[in-house]
């Protein structure tokens, strides 16, 4: 399939078919079982609205001391690893010549929101990072890699990939919002996100 251009993202809308989806969705949920999601805080105190948790070598963790990647949980124990479902979507987008070492797991409940940033904590941007939307549809904003540079949004829907790479691989992104409810793929409503990256430079 062919990607269609996005503020210099790459952009492939369904992707994944509903089996593709609820395939990934099991296998994700075996993980938040053994590393449950948390609402991490920041080195000032505040809660990030998203719930996070990691599978693979290395996963993102914050708190008052700032935020990075680990190779442990916070309770010490390792981290998942990624399901082969998940990086069947690596495979197919980007290739089999390296593996992404880190998934991060995003899960975005009714009124959270991610903030524009960059993904920018990685040893090695030659390698891009690969975005997988499921369940509720989602408002994501793109723009330069410099942060004054216009951004433009678009709504990504369960089963859409994104991929920051090349030029695009520092750009500033983040989600203004989801629209709760509107997918029937997660019981209880809410998003998805897995961001699965390159951390360790080879
Ligand atoms: O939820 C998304 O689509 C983006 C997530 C993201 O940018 C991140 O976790 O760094
Ligand atoms: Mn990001």
């Amino acid at each position: 399939m062919k990607p269609v251009k996005f503020q210099g993202a790459d952009l492939y809308p369904a992707l994944l078919d509903e089996a593709a989806q609820k395939e990934i969705v099991a296998d994700i949920r075996a993980v938040t079982e053994a590393a449950p999601p948390q609402r991490f805080e920041t080195r000032r105190g505040r809660r990030l609205s998203v719930a996070m948790t990691s599978a693979g070598r290395v996963g993102w963790i914050s708190d008052r001391a700032g935020y990075r990647y680990a190779p442990t949980r916070p309770d010490g124990r390792p981290w998942p690893e990624i399901p082969d479902s998940v990086l069947a979507v690596w495979r197919r987008v980007v290739g089999e010549d390296r593996l992404p070492d880190s998934c991060l797991v995003n899960f975005y409940a009714e009124g959270a929101r991610m903030g524009l940033h960059q993904d920018r904590d990685e040893g090695d941007f030659s390698w891009p990072v690969v975005s997988i939307s499921l369940g509720d549809d989602a408002l994501f904003r793109v723009g330069g890699v410099e942060r004054p540079a216009p951004s433009r949004s678009v709504w990504l829907r369960s089963g859409d990939v994104v991929v920051l790479g090349g030029a695009s691989r520092l750009a500033f992104h983040g989600i203004d919002r989801i629209r709760f409810g509107s997918s029937r793929l997660l019981e209880g409503g809410g998003r998805l996100n897995l961001t699965l990256r390159v951390v360790e430079r080879a």
